[in-house]
């Protein structure tokens, strides 16, 4: 284990330094889109200032024989694209065991490290794996002369990844945040589904039988297959200051369940999700953009509290340090999201 005197020092020689904090950017919807797929890549320019992040994904979707293709398709939309402020770019690189990895590594970092902001990295089965890409990313970026570190993002999808989760999270300074992978985890953890993220209409609990003699129809209640998994992904990445994401929803015609599960997400702490089809972009930015009643609720309660301490009752209810604070958080996401989308700051206007 690193001292951690020793936590800050570039893993290279020439690498440049590791941020002490995650910069704090929009990143209401992760958008994919497969580099190889010339129509999908044909729509990723114009795409651009409409979603928080674009992320050419190399990994699982792309087909074997594709795999070349989608990596040079990527390079040559960095290349020709200005992604501007409001809008970065990630790459999914594919396993870490795969035969393709090392070249994603090293082509995407000599030839586009100067554009890609966050390299998200899937099936993290443990710290083991971010010190890996770590130190390769520090001797990469140091050869092509990056000044700015590239972030790393890991996909929690497997049952050891879970177990380690918090270990993860504090792996390096270069951990960007972290997703639930709901597919793979499902099946790393041999569960009985067949679905893309969402829920699953057996898992259920049922109202007890009535009372001797009353049999009137059980209710059921569908539960949350995913609530464990998210609850300790958000405190693991809480900890250690890096923000969780919900992944996928495959099921992209329910678009009612998709901005169910965003939104359970989001009250549970997560600040994003994956959008895998245009359809998906608008139930992100909807979702993890807090609503203006939240807002202006945030704002009474905050002017109510005066210097922040003590109780004060308001629309009957008793408000005080730590009700004021989770106003805080959502006026804040508020002022950050505001700052680069105007139709948002008129929303939110005072
Ligand atoms: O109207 P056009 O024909 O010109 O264009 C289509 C389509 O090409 C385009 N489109 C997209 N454009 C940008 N980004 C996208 N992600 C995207 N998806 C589709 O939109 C037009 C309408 O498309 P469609 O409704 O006819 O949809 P398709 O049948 O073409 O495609 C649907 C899928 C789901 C296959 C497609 O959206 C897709 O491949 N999405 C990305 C999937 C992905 O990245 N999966 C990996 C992450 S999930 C994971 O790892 C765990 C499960
Ligand atoms: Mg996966």
């Amino acid at each position: 284990m690193r001292s951690a005197k020793d936590f800050f020092t570039p893993l290279a020689v020439g690498a440049p330094a590791p941020v002490r904090e995650v910069p704090a950017r929009p990143s209401r919807m992760i958008h994919f889109f497969d580099p190889s797929n010339e129509k999908m890549a044909a729509k990723i320019p114009a795409m651009v200032g409409t979603v928080d992040v674009l992320l050419g994904n190399l990994e699982d979707a792309v087909k074997a024989d594709n795999k070349e293709a989608a990596r040079l398709g990527l390079v040559a939309i960095a290349k020709a694209t200005d992604f501007g402020d409001a809008t970065q770019l990630w790459t999914r690189v594919n396993s870490l065991d795969s035969p393709w990895v090392l070249d994603d590594f090293t082509t995407l970092v000599t030839e586009i490290g100067d554009k890609l902001d966050v390299i998200m990295v899937p099936k993290v089965q443990g710290p083991e794996d971010i010190h890996y890409v770590d130190r390769l990313l520090a001797q990469l970026e140091a050869r092509a002369g990056l000044t700015r570190p590239i972030l790393v993002h890991a996909i929690l999808e497997t049952a050891r990844g879970v177990a380690n989760v918090e270990a993860i999270a504090g792996a390096s300074p270069r951990m960007q945040g972290i997703s639930l992978g709901p597919a793979d985890l499902a099946a790393d953890r041999r569960m009985k589904t067949t679905r893309v993220g969402g829920g699953h209409p057996g898992y259920l609990v049922r109202e007890d039988p009535g009372i001797e003699g009353i049999n009137g129809p059980r209710g059921t209640f569908q539960q949350d297959l995913w609530h464990y998994t998210i609850a300790r992904m958000v405190d693991a990445c809480a900890m250690h200051g890096i923000f969780p994401f919900y992944g996928p929803f495959g099921d992209i015609k329910d678009v009612v369940a998709c901005e169910d599960q965003f939104r359970n997400a989001f009250l549970l702490g997560c600040v994003g999700a994956w959008s895998l089809h245009p359809a998906q972009i608008a139930i992100a930015k909807k979702v993890f953009s807090p609503s203006a009643a939240d807002v202006a609720h945030a704002r009474r309660v905050k002017a109510a509290m005066g210097d922040g301490t003590g109780a004060v009752m308001l629309d009957g209810k008793m408000e005080d340090d730590a009700s004021l604070k989770q106003c805080l958080v959502i006026l804040a996401l508020a002022e950050q999201l505001s700052a680069s989308d105007p139709e948002l700051a008129s929303l939110y206007a005072e």
